[in-house]
């Protein structure tokens, strides 16, 4: 494998994905382990690592605006949906190229830990 980094494979279309948006800067593609109706990931291209680098990068607001286009095209941007952004170790973040969590298509608890 050319990348080390498993979503900078997914952005290079070297690992496979089910992919349901892009823009110049943005990926979004479900997640292999969905924990609700819709779960998708929404990565930068560039490889960054966590949420903090994602903000000095510049990239925070382009993640959220293709959360938001992907919302829209599920058809859950008026039911509502979480966006979780899991940063370092303690947070359970496993995949170190930051991206945001999209869940949504059903009522969702708040399970802390
Ligand atoms: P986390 O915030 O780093 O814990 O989230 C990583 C997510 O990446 C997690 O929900 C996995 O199910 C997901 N994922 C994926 O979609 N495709 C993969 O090949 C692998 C993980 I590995």
């Amino acid at each position: 494998m050319k990348n080390e980094c498993l979503f900078c494979g997914i952005v290079a279309r070297e690992i496979p994905a089910t992919v349901v948006y892009e823009t110049d800067t943005t990926l979004a593609f479900r997640d292999i382990n969905p924990h609700a109706p819709t779960h998708v990931l929404v990565v930068p291209k560039n490889h960054v690592r966590d949420a903090g680098e994602l903000a000095e990068a510049g990239l925070a607001d382009d993640v959220i605006k293709t959360a938001k286009a992907v919302a829209v095209a599920e058809g859950i941007a008026e039911s509502g949906y979480r966006l979780v952004l899991n940063t370092g170790p303690d947070s359970g973040q496993s995949v170190f190229h930051a991206h945001l969590h999209l869940l949504g298509g059903a009522p969702l608890t708040l399970q802390m830990g």
